[in-house]
C-alpha cells in the first residue's frame, strides 16, 4: 500500500531518496513535461473552454490525478518513494526542516530570489528550470515576503466546516467549500501559500519548485478530511452543467478520468493519518 507521510516525520534516508527520485524525474524530461502541462491549465474565468485545473468544481479531483503521475514517476524511480505533504499550518516558518539543505532548500537570496542552497539550487546544476514565464532559469523563492503568515488551522477548520461541494457560478466567485479552498474567496488556503513561498510558485509554472507537490499533497489531504466530516455532501455539479467538470464528465488532458473516478484516495494510497496505515 502507498502511504504518504508527513513530511516532517520522515528521516534522513526517506528524505535522500525522495530528492534522488526528484532528481531523476527532471533529468528523463518528465518533470518538465509535467510543469508544461499545469501551465497549460492556467485560466481565467472568462475563458469559454471548460475550466478543468483552476476556479472550478474539478481543481481537487485535477490536482489529485496530476499528482497520481508525478507519485508514479517518483515511484518508478525510486520504488520507495512516496509523495510527501508539508502540513503549513504546522510547519509554517522559513526555519522549518523543509527548507533544510538536505530536503528542498532554503528561500532565495535577496539580490534576485535564486535558492542558492540544497539538491535544486541552479549551482547544483541538476535542476535548471526550463519551462520558464520569464527569462530566469534558476529556482526562485521568497519564503514568506509576499504575505505575512501562512494558513492556521484554525483557518483550514472554518473552511472544512463548509457543508457544501461547491455553488453556481463554479468559478472563483462561489461559494462553498471548494472555492474557499481554492482561495479565491475568504480566509485564502490554497493560493495564499503559493504567494507565501513566492517565485515560480506564484505563476502557471509552478509545479517548477519541487514544494508543490507537497503542498497539493496536503490540499489533497484536506479534501478527504472534508470528505469524511461531510459523508453526505456530494461532489457538484452533478450533470449538465456547460463549460464545467460535471461528476461524469472526463477531465482534460487525459480524457479517461472523471472527478467520480479521484473521489475516494484509498483506490490509490492512504494518508499516515488513515486507519488503513496504523501500524505501517
Ligand atoms: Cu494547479
Ligand atoms: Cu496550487
Amino acid at each position: 500500500m502507498i502511504i504518504r507521510k508527513n513530511q516532517a516525520a520522515l528521516n534522513a534516508d526517506e528524505k535522500r531518496a525522495f530528492v534522488r527520485a526528484v532528481l531523476e524525474v527532471k533529468r528523463t524530461g518528465t518533470y518538465d513535461r509535467l510543469v508544461t502541462t499545469h501551465n497549460n491549465f492556467v485560466m481565467n474565468d472568462t475563458d469559454t473552454t471548460d475550466r478543468v485545473a483552476h476556479r472550478s468544481p474539478s481543481f481537487l479531483p485535477w490536482h489529485r490525478r496530476f499528482l497520481l503521475e508525478f507519485e508514479a514517476a517518483l515511484r518508478q524511480a525510486e520504488p520507495s518513494v512516496t509523495l510527501p505533504y508539508w502540513d503549513w499550518t504546522a510547519d509554517r516558518t522559513p526555519a522549518s526542516s523543509l527548507w533544510g539543505p538536505d530536503f528542498l532548500g532554503g528561500t532565495g537570496r535577496a539580490r534576485d530570489g535564486q535558492v542558492t542552497d540544497g539538491p535544486f539550487s541552479f549551482a547544483g546544476g541538476r535542476f535548471p528550470i526550463n519551462v520558464r514565464v520569464d527569462g530566469r532559469g534558476y529556482l526562485r523563492r521568497t519564503l514568506g515576503a509576499e504575505v505575512a503568515a501562512l494558513p492556521t488551522r484554525a483557518e483550514v477548520d472554518s473552511v472544512l466546516a463548509m457543508p457544501v461541494y461547491d455553488t453556481a457560478p463554479w468559478n472563483s466567485a462561489s461559494n462553498g467549500f471548494r472555492n474557499h479552498m481554492e482561495g479565491w474567496r475568504g480566509v485564502n488556503l490554497h493560493n495564499r501559500v503559493h504567494v507565501w513561498v513566492g517565485g515560480q510558485m506564484t505563476s502557471g509554472a509552478s509545479p517548477n519548485d519541487p514544494v508543490f507537490w507537497l503542498h497539493h499533497a496536503f490540499i489533497d489531504k484536506l479534501w478527504a478530511e472534508w470528505q469524511a466530516l461531510h459523508p453526505g455532501s456530494p461532489y457538484l455539479p452533478t450533470a449538465g452543467t456547460a463549460n464545467v467538470v460535471d461528476l461524469h464528465d472526463t477531465m482534460r488532458p487525459w480524457n479517461d478520468v472523471t472527478p467520480a473516478d479521484m473521489l475516494d484516495h484509498r483506490r490509490f494510497y492512504a494518508f499516515d493519518t488513515d486507519p488503513e496505515a496504523a501500524g505501517r
